[in-house]
């Protein structure tokens, strides 16, 4: 059965408007980079909830939601999560990755050491649902989903003025242990969230321009 329906609440701008909004937007996103240095001053967990609404406002298959946002502030468990997620690099800088993955990450100097995982007052971690709590739940484009909700999030907190790394410890199945989720859960993400630390560095890297990421059929 069809939900019924309301008239659309669509913000019409006018075409400098819409120049002016887009602009501010660009310069605004240009400037978002992933921090791993972390500074330990705590944030106001209530923005952080704020950014995970408006996260979860993202589309998803048949409106399904298929997502979880584990907010973690207590010391214990980020420590607990930097230990295992610690193990795993260990594991994938000392071999299991390709010489191939390793070269492509020299750029962005990373190594088994994760500090952030204990110095950043946060750590979100995002977890995807492959069905509601039964099985008979079905979800649809769970990956699709889920991404576009981490797009949301991490878009949230940059207009918000804090910090985050998009972590991908692999595998990630200790946070599930870690964080207790049920069966249906699989990390997805892990995103420390906080204020860079001072004298914060970042790696000197480009994005593709326009030219490269957009092709025009007219
Ligand atoms: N998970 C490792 C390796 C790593 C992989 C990719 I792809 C990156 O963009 C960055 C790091 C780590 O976090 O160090």
């Amino acid at each position: 059965m069809s939900a019924p329906t309301k008239p659309l609440d669509f913000e019409r701008l006018d075409p400098a408007a819409m120049r002016a909004r887009v602009e501010a937007l660009a310069s605004s996103m240009r400037r978002r980079r992933s921090v791993r240095h972390f500074s330990r001053e705590p944030v106001d967990l209530d923005v952080v909830r704020r950014c995970v609404e408006i996260a979860s406002l993202a589309p998803s298959g048949a409106n399904k939601q298929p997502w979880r946002f584990v907010v973690v502030s207590s010391p214990g468990v980020k420590k607990q999560i930097r230990e295992a997620a610690e193990n795993e690099e260990r594991a994938f800088y000392g071999g299991r990755a390709p010489e191939r993955w390793l070269k492509d990450l020299e750029p962005l100097g990373t190594d088994a050491d994760k500090p952030f995982l204990e110095e950043a007052p946060l750590l979100v971690v995002l977890f995807a649902q492959k069905h509601g709590e039964t099985e008979d739940e079905k979800h649809y484009y769970v990956n699709e989903s889920v991404g576009i909700a981490a797009g949301f999030f991490i878009l949230a907190l940059h207009q918000a003025g804090l910090a985050t790394l998009t972590h991908t410890p692999s595998p990630m199945g200790f946070l599930g242990t870690i964080l207790n989720r049920p069966a249906n859960e699989r990390a997805f993400l892990l995103l420390p969230v906080g204020y860079p630390a001072p004298g914060c560095e970042v790696p000197v890297i480009e994005k593709k321009p326009l030219s490269e990421v957009l092709v025009e059929v007219r």
